[in-house]
């Protein structure tokens, strides 16, 4: 959490959906600080509200609960759907249906700006030893990584027709530190991820933008030139790590698509049914 907050600037009623789950619940306690009211929603229940929240349960494909949650919304971190390879029915149900629904009811409701969790794994058949930028065609390593290609294309049409800003946050790996030499080059810590999360929600114009979601690592492959308009400043590096890591695994098979490509393990999982 990061003290004193990333930007002085206060949203009347934040909603944060996905806040049961993983990185939703890195956020939850952070995003109260930068707004009166946080909304939080989750298909499964989420406990009490804490002071200051407001907790609904909504599921992504249900289009009436997604209307009513939005309702009364200044603007919303979209953290909800699935964050893993998957069979494609629960890909479809959260990522796809789930993102229509998301927008449609932002539209009918009027809120103007979004922050949507995407992911690498848009671009996660680049390999590990080029460097790309967001202006770069997707190669979606999997069910998952094309359904975030989907929402990306989703905000940049609701941009385009609707005028609702989005910033599509391709998200690293967002862990407590880096765990393998993968996570070298795509580690993205819980403060930058805040305060990414906020620059993004707090950036005077955005249309539709897309940024990498990665800390101030000596290895890189994402160039986030075409996303300084953000004002997003890195504060952490996965630098302070790489001894632990590189001792923990000295040597990566360089005939292994995981250490090939730049979605790692994720290129490897069998497709589903
Ligand atoms: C993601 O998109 C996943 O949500 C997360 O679980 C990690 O696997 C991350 O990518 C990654 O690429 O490390």
């Amino acid at each position: 959490m990061l003290n004193p907050p990333a930007s002085p600037l206060k949203f009347p009623r934040l909603l944060l959906t996905g806040a049961g789950g993983n990185l939703g619940q890195k956020l939850r306690p952070r995003l109260k600080a930068y707004c009166d009211v946080l909304r939080v929603s989750d298909r499964l229940d989420l406990g009490a509200a804490a002071a200051g929240e407001e907790v609904h349960t909504a599921a992504l494909e249900d289009a009436d609960q997604m209307m009513a949650l939005l309702d009364g919304v200044s603007a919303v971190v979209h953290m909800g759907g699935v964050s893993t390879e998957q069979p494609w029915a629960p890909i479809l149900t959260g990522n796809i249906v789930g993102m229509v629904n998301l927008y449609e009811a932002a539209r009918l409701k009027g809120v103007k700006r979004i922050v949507f969790a995407s992911s690498n794994h848009v671009t996660g058949f680049y390999r590990q030893d080029e460097v790309i930028n967001t202006s770069m065609p997707p190669k979606p390593d999997g069910f998952y990584g094309l359904s975030k290609a989907f929402g990306e294309d989703l905000a940049q049409m609701y941009w385009d027709r609707w005028g609702i800003e989005t910033v599509s946050i391709r998200i690293g790996s967002s862990t407590p530190e880096p765990k393998d030499r993968r996570m070298l080059a795509t580690w993205l810590s819980h403060d930058d991820l805040e305060r990414l999360v906020v620059a993004a929600l707090t950036a005077p114009i955005v249309g539709h933008s897309i940024v990498y979601g990665m800390s101030d690592n000596q290895t890189t492959w994402w160039d986030n030139t075409h996303a300084k308009h953000i004002g997003y400043r890195p504060q952490d590096s996965s630098d302070v790590f790489r001894s632990a890591v590189e001792a923990r695994q000295p040597l990566v098979d360089t005939k292994d698509p995981a250490a090939i490509y730049q979605g790692g393990a994720f290129v490897k999982v069998a497709p589903h049914g």
